[in-house]
């Protein structure tokens, strides 16, 4: 059996562990971590840590691992010279990264964007002002501009999306769309008939980075009405990524609704298998983050083989010529051309997250443990200096949900030595 597993040059915080358990697999004839060959691309989760138990105990030990490292004192990143990239003493002089603060947001949701960006520019901007680039179907109103402009006086701008990137196609058969929608409402899908939640999935899976007005742009950071921040950041984080040659930065990871989903993962690897495409994939990807199967077994039944674990893509500090890339831009195409983003109800955090877990190492995906997060009903409550009004290591606003919580499987088998970085 054909094992192949490439390490290269990654100083893992469990490496020797990985490397023993892996010897250990390997000699009780385990399913091999992945394969890449033409026609034949697979992924397999190897439970390297030997997790055993009922979804419950899954559950247990991973939110003790949550717990344990949540409880961590984190400070700057210290991978990068953080004094290279203070805030400046004169903005007027400042060379920014080439990088915007972005929110597709609608006329009636300016109060929900305007709290915010209040809380945004309070944490980060207004000590960089970084441009921000407000998206919306409809053309935007002179209230909603007004209003935006009490908020900042960072530079704004308002664009209009072409109804050819926002539209659903032509190509979606309405008959076909209606009983599916009807099928995932009676399973409780969020969103499931609301037609403007599947053209702003799709857009934001696909088409967002092509505007010409976010084309001028290499990074942006994704700002949603109503999400709170809480803590102080005193740094660039464009010019962080930039300077460590990372491409997307999260802070939340979390399962998905598997309804929404359930062809997703299936479709991906058919993209895989047709022609060369195989090499697309990194081969130091994400690869036991898409398919661990533990925590939530149903969902990855359900999903086909996909665990659903995403990052929450409400915030996300990332470098869109990943997007714009040929693995990316074919493979969405792919994606696209099923019209599954009507069928079914696939999210852009889903889409995103497959996309970067197959075609980017994950050395260039951040974890932000030090910013403080909030979009409801998750949140990231680092333990830092700055952090203020949240508690350290809450993960949900309710006392429910915390199976939700997917940050443990990233932590174990993705992110690497933490220590580096923290
Ligand atoms: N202009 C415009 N913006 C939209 C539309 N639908 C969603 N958005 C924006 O797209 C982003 C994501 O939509 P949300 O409704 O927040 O979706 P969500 O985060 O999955 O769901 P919530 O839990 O309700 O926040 C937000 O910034 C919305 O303002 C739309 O039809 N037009
Ligand atoms: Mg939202």
């Amino acid at each position: 059996m054909l094992i192949s597993v490439q390490f290269g040059v990654d100083v893992r915080e469990n490496l020797s562990d990985f490397m023993k358990q892996l010897e250990y697999a390997k000699s009780l004839d385990l399913r091999p971590p992945y394969v890449l060959e033409k026609g034949n691309v697979q992924f397999n989760f190897l439970n390297l840590f030997h997790r055993k138990g009922t979804p419950e105990q899954i559950l247990d030990l991973n939110n003790k691992r949550y717990d344990e490292v949540m409880a961590q004192a984190i400070h700057e990143p210290k991978d990068f010279d953080i004094e290279l990239i203070r805030p400046p003493e004169d903005l007027s002089t400042y060379q920014h990264a080439n990088a915007t603060i972005m929110s597709l947001v609608r006329n009636n949701e300016a109060a929900k964007i305007g709290s915010a960006i209040k809380s945004f520019e309070a944490l980060f901007n207004s000590k960089f002002k970084y441009p921000y680039t407000f998206l919306n179907d409809q053309p935007f109103t002179d209230r909603f501009k007004e209003k935006i402009r009490k908020y900042t006086d960072a530079p704004v701008e308002f664009i209009q999306i072409p109804s050819e990137m926002w539209d659903k196609p032509a190509s979606i058969d309405i008959p076909r769309e209606r009983a599916a929608m009807d099928r995932l409402q009676m399973l409780n899908v969020a969103y499931a008939k609301k037609a403007s939640y599947h053209n702003m999935c799709r857009f934001y899976s696909g088409a967002f980075y092509n505007l010409p007005e976010m084309r001028k742009y290499k990074y942006y950071w994704r700002l949603e009405p109503s999400v709170k921040f809480f803590t102080d950041v005193n740094y660039d984080v464009f010019k962080y990524l930039e300077g460590t040659n990372k491409i997307y930065g999260f802070t939340i990871s979390l399962y998905d609704i598997d309804e929404s989903i359930e062809t997703l993962y299936p479709e991906t690897l058919k993209f895989l298998n047709e022609g060369d495409n195989y090499k697309y994939v990194n081969q130091n990807g994400s690869f036991q983050w898409i398919t661990e199967d533990q925590q939530n077994p149903k969902k990855t039944k359900t999903a086909k083989g996909y665990s659903t674990c995403h990052f929450w893509s409400n915030f996300e500090i990332a470098d869109m010529d990943f997007y714009r890339g040929e693995a990316y831009s074919n493979w969405f195409k792919h994606l696209d051309s099923t019209g599954n983003f009507y069928y079914e109800r696939w999210g852009d955090a889903p889409v995103h997250s497959l996309g970067l877990a197959l075609f980017a190492d994950k050395r260039r995906i951040h974890w932000f443990r030090d910013i403080g997060y909030h979009h409801n009903p998750y949140r990231h409550c680092p333990n830092t200096p700055t952090t203020k009004n949240c508690k350290v290591g809450q993960f949900s606003d309710y006392d429910r949900d915390f199976d939700q919580n997917c940050l443990a499987t990233w932590i174990d088998y993705e992110a690497g030595d933490l220590s580096a970085v923290y």
